[in-house]
């Protein structure tokens, strides 16, 4: 599969919603929630001066199939929901499991704590350590850029594409 940059994490941590807005903002509807992503979906996103990127969303509920695609890969982007007190710590110890693939070795990792317009998320400080984040960076070999972001704000966007085009 022909892709740049894949995009994992839990089921509902917002991937789809991210993606669709980073494709193009006008086009998301706010008002229907989207359905949890079946297999996988691609997206290419437009950067400046013509340049793109494919990115390919694996959905939360085959991350055991996930290393499947890690082969060329050099970017992941995992997101995790900071409102989801339930999924964030589950989130840390799936993120360890992709940063201990061989594959990934020399992968670039974005870590976006997602839905940061929600009032009952968790403070970018907690959020990383109940994701074990300062633990996790001495283990494992990545560099780790992280962005709060939220499709519903705007926030983070731009951040995420300068990112990608790095
Ligand atoms: N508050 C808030 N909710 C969001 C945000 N992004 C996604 N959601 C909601 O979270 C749910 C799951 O989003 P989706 O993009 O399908 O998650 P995916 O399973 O990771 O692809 C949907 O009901 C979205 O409306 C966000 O930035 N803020
Ligand atoms: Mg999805």
């Amino acid at each position: 599969m022909d892709c740049d940059c894949l995009c994992i994490g839990p089921t509902g941590s917002g991937k789809t919603l991210l993606l669709r807005n980073l494709v193009c903002p006008a086009s998301v509807d706010f008002t229907t929630s989207s359905a949890p992503t079946m297999g996988t979906s691609m997206k290419t996103i437009k950067l400046k001066e013509q340049k793109s990127v494919t990115i390919c969303e694996l959905g939360g509920n085959v991350a055991p199939l996930w290393h499947n695609y890690y082969s060329g890969i050099n970017k992941i982007m995992f997101v995790v929901d900071a409102s989801n007190l339930c999924q964030i710590s589950a989130a840390g110890v799936l993120l360890y499991s992709v940063l201990a693939e061989p594959a990934l070795r020399s992968a670039k990792i974005l870590l976006v704590l997602s839905k940061m317009d929600a009032s009952y998320r968790q403070m970018r400080n907690e959020a990383l350590l109940m994701l074990q984040i300062k633990r996790l960076q001495v283990e494992v070999p990545q560099e780790i850029t992280i962005i709060q972001a939220s499709s519903y704000s705007s926030e983070g966007l731009d951040e995420i594409k300068k990112w990608l085009e790095s």
